[in-house]
């Protein structure tokens, strides 16, 4: 295979790790542990898994002769940058546990496990995948692993293969499902223990062990950086604004922390969205009002950051959604035999009253979209919705409105971006393939402390490496009841963008000038060889959030 000058020179990269894991470890356990909320539930739902310690891997001088260990792994869900140094870093630590232990990887996700794909991973593949991107080393996939049978089925290959234990590398459904898979095999003492791994780009999955998700720090410096090739641009020709849509499935940290590094004239964040209560017009009219604000001055052009998700926080659209949700689970063959140019009006007359009418009055396009089907795990494919057509074109049809009445006498002429995909890949940053390869080890170190249902954690990750904290978090303390497919279920709480946190009011502070002025930041490529401050910046929400 042909490789890149940068894929070579990033091969021999040897990432930074805690300085507790250079050597030999103990577990040192923590305060017991509650769920965020609905305690009783989750813990009548989780009797063996819940209320365990916080782990702390600290030095230890005692030498243990540990027996080889057998692990699988798995990736799950969207690509995130630096999967493959968890993997890494997992392999590195099974190895130094004993150099027989196995690792074996299942096959495009979850469903390799059940389906009982999966290939042992030696060091010759490890070798060819320290840093890089992407999953291919194993392939990812978004089958959910929910079911008894499915348990019973993974079982099976896993007890063929004699393994131990099984890494679930993956988001806020992954580890929740990774939880559910470990409370079954301790009830039936299946001998099988379950780690997680905090995967994706989005950055939902956080609380205060788990200060981000793997992934979000190379993904956002990407965005970030052609988000300013594309402001710079702007501005030489100072005649278009752009519309760029960003992924985030559900929460806006992408968005902010891009913005924070970008300085655009507009970012919307959904959760003040939600916590204002605007509608669809409401945004349309700041952005339009900005834009007329913008033209008195003779600017023409700007740059406009829209959140994927912001679709699901609008409160009218919300309950649209939730309703669409719940009457599609329910009635999903039934809708299925309608034909496609009956869909519309066969949904308009199912409805409520007012969700009928929001729905009615949306773009066929986005209503259409609004239906498709559903990710296995419930959730609207919003990287679908083509939310920043939708937006810019009704701001024009709004500033054409401000025209005929004189309010506005300015040129607008949009381009549209989405940036998803291009991120989920890229060559990990030097604090995600860091991050990253610690989690793995971090994972080997759980597994060889005979802990099942926890999460990797790495925390402290502002400091310099050496000083990072290593651990293990308690899966069910993340938890709490939500509603899914129409019922309720314990799910690890998503972190949303907090309105009274560091980086939103930061953002806030600044959003009026950087409106009407024009403020852009260049980030520039990520580096990946030169000085620390430059190659080893962790992100500005990390940065705020940890200044507290
Ligand atoms: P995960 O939560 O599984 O990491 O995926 C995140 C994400 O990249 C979202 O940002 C996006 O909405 C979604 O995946 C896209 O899904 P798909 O990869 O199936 O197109």
């Amino acid at each position: 295979m042909t490789k890149s000058a940068l894929q070579i020179a990033r091969a021999a990269y040897q990432p930074k790790v805690p300085a507790a894991l250079k050597g030999i470890v103990k577990a040192v356990e923590g305060e017991y542990t509650q769920s965020v909320a609905d305690q009783e539930d989750i813990k009548e739902l989780f009797p063996n898994t819940y209320g365990m310690p916080i782990i702390t891997f600290e030095k230890s001088n005692e030498k243990k002769s540990l027996p080889a260990i057998n692990v699988g792994v798995i990736l799950s869900g969207g690509q995130a940058p630096g999967g493959h140094n968890v993997i890494a870093g997992l392999f590195d630590g099974i190895k130094a546990i004993h150099p027989d232990s196995r690792l074996y990887g299942f096959i495009l996700g979850p469903g390799g496990l059940i389906e009982h794909k999966y290939m042992e991973l030696t060091a010759g593949i490890i070798d060819a995948y320290r840093n890089t991107g992407g999953f291919d080393m194993i392939g990812s996939g978004r089958t959910k692993l929910e079911t008894r049978a499915q348990f019973d089925k993974g079982l099976e290959i896993l007890k063929t293969l004699n393994i131990q234990a099984l890494v679930i590398i993956g988001g806020d459904d992954s580890n929740t499902n990774a939880c559910v898979l470990a409370e079954y095999y301790k009830s039936i003492d299946a001998g099988v223990q379950v780690i997680g791994c905090p995967k994706t780009i989005d950055g939902d999955l956080k609380n205060e062990q788990v200060e981000t998700s793997f992934g979000f720090d190379t993904a956002c410096k990407v965005y970030s950086e052609v988000i300013g090739n594309i402001e710079r641009d702007c501005n030489s020709a100072q005649k278009y604004w752009h519309f760029i849509k960003l992924m985030g499935r559900s929460a806006s940290h992408i968005a902010l922390e891009c913005a924070l590094q970008t300085q655009p004239n507009i970012c919307i964040i959904s959760e003040e969205v939600e916590a204002a209560n605007l509608s669809l017009d409401d945004i349309v009219t700041n952005i339009a009002t900005i834009v007329a604000q913008r033209a008195e001055a003779g600017n023409n052009f700007g740059t406009v950051l829209i959140p994927e998700g912001l679709i699901e926080f609008v409160p009218a659209m919300k309950r649209l959604i939730a309703e669409l949700n719940d009457y599609l689970a329910k009635h999903d063959a039934e809708f299925k035999m309608i034909r496609k140019s009956e869909q519309r009006t066969y949904i308009i007359s199912k409805l409520t009253k007012e969700n009928s009418e929001l729905y009615a009055s949306l773009p066929e396009g986005v209503a259409r979209q609004l239906t498709l089907d559903r990710d296995p795990h419930g959730n609207v494919q919003v990287s679908l919705i083509e939310t920043e057509k939708l937006l810019s074109e009704m701001v024009a049809k709004k500033l054409s409105g401000w025209k005929k009445e004189g309010k506005y006498n300015g040129k607008f002429s949009a381009l549209h971006h989405f940036f998803g995909y291009e991120g989920r890949c890229a060559a990990p940053s030097n604090y995600d393939a860091d991050y990253c390869y610690s989690l793995g080890y971090t994972a080997s170190c759980l597994v060889a402390s005979g802990r099942t249902g926890y999460m990797s954690s790495v925390r402290n990750t502002t400091a310099p490496a050496d000083k990072w904290i290593a651990g293990g978090i308690p899966v069910t303390m993340m938890m709490n009841m939500e509603k899914r497919h129409g019922e309720m279920k314990p799910v690890i709480q998503k972190a949303l963008v907090k309105l009274d946190g560091a980086p939103f009011k930061t953002f806030a502070a600044q959003r009026n000038e950087w409106a009407l002025t024009t403020s852009y930041v260049y980030p520039g490529p990520i580096q990946y060889f030169g000085p620390t401050e430059v190659c080893d910046e962790p992100t500005k929400t990390l940065q705020l959030e940890q200044q507290i």
